[in-house]
């Protein structure tokens, strides 16, 4: 067995927090319940380039938009699966996220399902986000004396009820129960358990550790693949061919006649149930979570809600609507600035290059760009800490450099879901706004979980409706 570090740089070093010990290296210095954000804790003062290393594992990271920057320029460099996100091919295989640059499916996959995410899609998936957000708001209203509602467990509720009816038709019937449909926690446990195989891999005995995990989520696992399962044999001819999966199963490549396998198809159902939902619901929670804290910015967002959707506090925006949402769009894309909810990616050079001026960086060398230190750089942003929209007046982007805000990733693998992310959250805010007065519990701290992405944990907003409140402010 080889005794090589992973990932070694060709044998150099970067600064690193704490004491390392011998054999588990940097193990004691993160957080296992928050491994991102625990490292990004220890970041500080280490520069813009540091690594750690656990076992025979380094991963290194960089955190100023500088170096971001360079690592996002595509002639030279490209994606790299960082060892947590290649223990997902076990669950997504070469599903668009977890495929290797080089395998020959993710260009087709890539090619056959581009169209199912241009301006026309999202035309058709508009009446589905709709009326999934006017379900949510239903049931809310049938809640209001039941106390504040939890706005994680909502917010997922309704992405991913979102993307399983635009996707796949299917309609997971989340506003049924309190509970979060069951598929929910099943896929969390078999990607936590994919997770922690990601983390000691390369530890001896990690093949060992690696089964008795396995056999610990193997249950969650059965219970997922009995889902995709359902999900494909469910579909009769009768439903949309036009969604996801339609396209998926139906339709060939123009020029090669090429179509996905069945077991690719697999992987791309999971790949976009997970991807398409956990990163939108907790942008929408971040985004909720700084409107409640920022009184004066909660009341521009509602008056640009009530400006453009009218007195009727039930209406929904039409497709055209939604892009009109200029200040809303803003409070999503700072939320997203502060917590960015896929907290990073990683990238290799294409040849063996030059890093940063003086690193040697070798194909099979890859680098983490750290969003949350990026997108606070201090050389960029000014009191990064700040919650402030006005940042992305388009006339502040302007001013600052090429690749300083990343939240989507970068180049040919950037996020294909961007649109239909933006599309749906800046939908249900300012819906949300229009309908609903929201008061966060003001001494709420921010708790933030870190399973894939970031989500605030027991965050809790307390609503009512504004129609009589508008009603009054309509007959003056
Ligand atoms: Mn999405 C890739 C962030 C919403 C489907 N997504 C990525 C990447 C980031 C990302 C970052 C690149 C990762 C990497 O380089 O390794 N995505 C987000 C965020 C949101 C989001 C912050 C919401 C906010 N993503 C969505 C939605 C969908 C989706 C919604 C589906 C409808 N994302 C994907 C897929 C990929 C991806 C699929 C992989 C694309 C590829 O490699 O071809």
């Amino acid at each position: 067995m080889a005794k090589t570090v992973q990932n070694d740089w060709s044998g150099q070093r970067f600064p690193s927090a704490g004491r390392r010990l011998p054999f588990i290296g940097d193990l004691l210095n993160i957080d296992p319940r928050q491994p991102i954000l625990s490292m990004q804790r220890g970041a500080t003062g280490l520069g813009p380039i540091f690594e750690l290393q656990v076992f025979r594992q380094k991963i290194v990271l960089v955190g100023d938009v500088a170096m971001a920057a360079e690592l996002c320029d595509e002639t030279r460099f490209c994606k790299a699966l960082p060892p947590a996100i290649e223990a997902l091919r076990d669950y997504a295989g070469d599903g668009l996220f977890t495929a290797h640059n080089d395998e020959p499916n993710w260009q087709l996959a890539h090619e056959l399902l581009m169209p199912a995410f241009t301006k026309s899609a999202m035309q058709s998936y508009h009446p589905i986000m709709v009326e999934t957000a006017s379900e949510l708001f239903d049931y809310w209203r049938d809640r209001l004396t039941d106390g504040p509602v939890d706005v994680s467990r909502d917010m997922t509720k309704l992405t991913m009820e979102t993307l399983s009816r635009s996707a796949f038709s299917h309609d997971f019937g989340s506003f049924g129960t309190e509970e979060p449909h069951p598929f929910v926690p099943a896929m969390v446990g078999a990607l936590e358990g994919g997770r922690r195989k990601g983390g000691f891999r390369s530890a001896p005995g990690g093949r060992l550790l690696a089964k008795v995990v396995d056999r610990r989520f193997a249950h969650h696992q059965a219970y997922v693949d009995q889902m995709l399962d359902d999900l494909i044999s469910a579909r009769g001819d009768s439903e949309s061919q036009h969604d996801l999966l339609g396209i998926m199963l139906n339709v060939a490549h123009p020029e090669t006649g090429e179509k996905l396998s069945p077991l690719n198809i697999r992987y791309q159902i999971l790949t976009f149930l997970v991807a398409g939902h956990e990163t939108t619901s907790g942008a929408l929670s971040f985004a909720l979570y700084y409107l409640a804290r920022n009184p004066e910015c909660l009341a521009k967002a509602a008056a640009e809600a009530d400006e453009i959707l009218g007195d009727d506090p039930d209406a929904m925006p039409a497709f055209e609507q939604v892009s009109k949402f200029r200040y809303i769009r803003r409070v999503l894309d700072e939320s997203l600035r502060i917590w960015p909810t896929v907290p990073g990616f990683g990238r290799s050079p294409r040849e063996t290059t030059t890093f940063a001026g003086k690193y040697t960086m070798r194909p099979q060398d890859f680098a983490v760009v750290a969003l949350g230190l990026v997108h606070k750089d201090p050389a960029v942003w000014e009191n990064p800490d700040e919650f402030d929209p006005d940042r992305f007046l388009a006339a502040n982007v302007k001013k600052r450099p090429a690749h300083s805000y990343k939240p989507f990733g970068a180049g040919a693998r950037a996020c294909i879901g961007r649109q239909f992310a933006i599309h749906e959250a800046v939908l249900v805010l300012a819906s949300l706004v229009h309908r609903f007065d929201i008061t966060g519990d003001p001494d709420y701290e921010l708790a933030v979980d870190e399973r894939l992405t970031m989500l605030p944990r027991g965050f809790e907003l307390t609503l009512r409706t504004r129609s009589a409140q508008m009603a009054r402010a309509g007959s003056d």
